[in-house]
């Protein structure tokens, strides 16, 4: 274990010294590397991670410079329980997020970290969210006893010293402490594949920008740039600096025209926006790029439009689902150099997993066990993950990284809807938009530990990932639209997961969904008819695109219903949901409610 040599620190910033050496004198660690972000340090770390029995090598025939990594059956997803915002007031955590007192948690963990590190090196990633130097972009350094966290930070984000050149001797950077909380007290003893602790905790206290976590290693539990510091941390720095760090992808659509426009959309955990990234248009002439998959940050520009960046270098994407037929940009991005988290090994030393394709006849699970298709149950965890370099996906736009971001000309929200959500809708309004986004709902999903297919409201897809009190995050976004005025995004919410009574998908999806995106695009431009509705704007008759498809008048015309009955009934439950924001709910929101109720009549 620990097979890497320490590296010195390669700054002198008096405040991230003094992070290390605390965290150093905490954790107490066998030895400390400072990451320095370069290709060999990457191959170091898998090496680390093989020689550990964590990961092993694929075939290299099959999948170049890839491995295969199984976690701890019990690590496997976002811990949504032990997630903590660990604000000064409990209100500023709201009644969404769990609140803990920063002195107590501090107190805790301060406990459980004490000599957590023993018999492990313990690595410092100073990395960059977003292109070095863009003004849009923020910089962390993380401590982690996790190679596997770090080998992912490495395809994830930024990593290194120039990401330290570029912070000098600034102490503005979000403080991140990551253990998987199973120390080697003793020389002789023996490590795990997947060391990490039945206790878990992911903490972050906003006020001071820091993060501590604590007991696992999976992806965003432990890959403290992603959903804790892009998210948690960005939407409180957000909120206080007047701008918006959101769970959504990035898309540049070009028309045949050659026209440009950019779009973001939120969907929760699993519900498509690494799917709707890379998608393949099926309408002729239409090209769609690659900005990100999964989150955004977008801040004012001096023309007064919304810019945005992706903070990550990466995809993180669910593996189960992914094939050629559904998403074949993820596919081909997948061919080499790339970390694979729980899913099946072939007989071939290649991976599968379930929607892959064709089952091999045998396989090894995600659990180690031998595995046949007529083994009754899955080869792959349903949360299994792939971690892959963005640079390599055949579609990623070439502004992918200008540090002046991109301007977005509009927002779409959308989830798991079987029924009452039409396939899409423009909202009236910036106003409009937000309250169809602060009542968003979706069924839940493997990415998080909990009952799967459960409706939730997932207010903009933010609810696991908001820093703050739901309710200030609504009347910031109000804000945010009052600033920018006319010069805002159009929202639009979108549904594709629509169902028949038999409960088939009525929806083609994936590829199709460019009909929406050319709809939306269009709307962008005036030049897209739609009809007024109780619920907002629908594509009027013939306005969206369906040459070459083959759906049934029955599926289309259903997609396109406006269900009042079955809105009128959800008017109670979305009452119920936007009275948990208390005070703290903005008028505005009470407001769009009733004109909904009105024009619902
Ligand atoms: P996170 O990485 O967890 O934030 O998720 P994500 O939103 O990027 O999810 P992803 O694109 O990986 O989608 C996950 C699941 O949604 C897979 O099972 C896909 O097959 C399914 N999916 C994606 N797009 C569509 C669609 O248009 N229609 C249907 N029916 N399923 C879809
Ligand atoms: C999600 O759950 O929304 C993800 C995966 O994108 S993770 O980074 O693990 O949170
Ligand atoms: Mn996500």
């Amino acid at each position: 274990m620990n097979a890497m040599p320490p590296m010195e620190a390669k700054t002198t910033n008096p405040a991230v010294l003094a992070f290390v050496e605390e965290a150093k004198a905490l954790f107490k660690p066998e030895n400390v590397r400072w990451c320095n972000g370069t290709k060999w340090e990457y191959q170091e770390l898998l090496k680390s991670l093989v020689d550990g029995g964590t990961a092993q090598w694929l075939n290299p025939a099959k999948r170049p410079n890839s491995v295969l990594v199984r976690s701890d059956p019990a690590d496997v997803a976002r811990v949504e329980d032990q997630t903590f915002i660990c604000s000064v007031s409990k209100d500023d955590a709201g009644p969404t997020n769990n609140w803990a007192d920063p002195a107590e948690m501090k107190a805790t963990l301060t406990q459980l970290y004490d000599g957590a590190m023993a018999g492990r090196t313990m690595y410092v990633v100073p990395y960059s969210m977003g292109p070095i130097g863009s003004p849009i972009a923020g910089i962390g350094v993380m401590v982690t006893d996790s190679a596997y966290a770090v080998a992912n930070m490495h395809i994830m984000t930024r990593v290194g010293d120039k990401v330290l050149a570029a912070l000098g001797n600034s102490s503005d950077f979000v403080r991140g402490r990551h253990t998987v909380g199973a120390p080697l007290s003793t020389p002789a003893m023996a490590d795990v594949p997947w060391p990490c602790n039945k206790t878990k905790y992911i903490s972050h206290f906003p006020e001071t920008r820091e993060i501590w976590s604590y007991g696992s290693g999976y992806g965003g539990n432990a890959l403290l740039g992603k959903k804790c510091h892009a998210l948690r941390i960005a939407s409180v720095k957000a909120r206080d600096e007047g701008w918006l760090a959101e769970h959504m992808l990035i898309l540049k659509l070009t028309n045949p025209e050659g026209n440009v426009k950019y779009v973001a959309a939120a969907f929760p955990s699993a519900c498509g926006k690494t799917n709707l990234a890379m998608l393949m248009p099926t309408i002729p002439g239409w090209k769609a790029e690659t900005i990100g998959d999964d989150i955004c940050w977008m801040k004012f520009g001096s023309d007064g439009r919304l810019y945005a960046i992706n903070p990550e270098t990466g995809f993180f994407g669910v593996a189960p689902g992914t094939s050629n037929d559904s998403n074949l940009n993820a596919m081909k991005t997948l061919h080499a150099n790339i970390i694979y988290s729980n899913v099946a090994l072939t007989d071939d030393g290649d991976v599968w997993w379930e929607g892959m394709g064709e089952p091999p006849a045998h396989a090894v699970d995600w659990m180690r066990r031998s595995w046949t298709p007529a083994s009754g149950r899955p080869a792959s965890h349903p949360n299994a993950r792939f971690t892959a370099p963005a640079a390599q996906c055949p579609v990623i736009a070439k502004e992918w990284e200008d540090p002046a971001g991109v301007p977005i000309d509009a927002i779409l929200f959308g989830g798991r809807r079987a029924t009452v959500v039409p396939l899409v809708t423009e909202a009236l309004s910036w106003r409009h938009g937000t309250f169809l986004g602060s009542i968003m709902a979706s069924e839940k999903t493997a990415a998080a530990a909990g009952q799967i297919g459960e409706l939730r409201r997932d207010p903009m897809a933010m609810l696991p990932f908001c820093g703050y009190h739901m309710g200030d995050y609504f009347q910031h976004w109000i804000n945010v639209g009052e600033t920018g005025g006319s010069k805002m995004p159009k929202i639009f919410y979108v549904n594709w997961f629509r169902k028949s009574p038999e409960g088939k998908f009525l929806w083609p999806g994936y590829a199709e969904n460019s009909r929406v995106l050319k709809w939306i695009f269009e709307r962008c431009d005036g030049t897209a008819d739609a009809v007024d509705t109780p619920i907002g704007k629908l594509p009027a008759q013939g306005a969206l695109d369906l040459n070459g498809l083959s759906i049934s008048a029955d599926a289309l015309s259903e997609l396109m219903r406006v269900d009042g009955d079955g809105w009128k009934a959800e008017l109670p439950l979305i009452r119920e949901h936007l009275a948990t924001f208390g005070a703290k709910l903005p008028a505005a929101l009470s407001e769009e409610l009733t004109a909904l109720e009105q024009r619902l009549g």
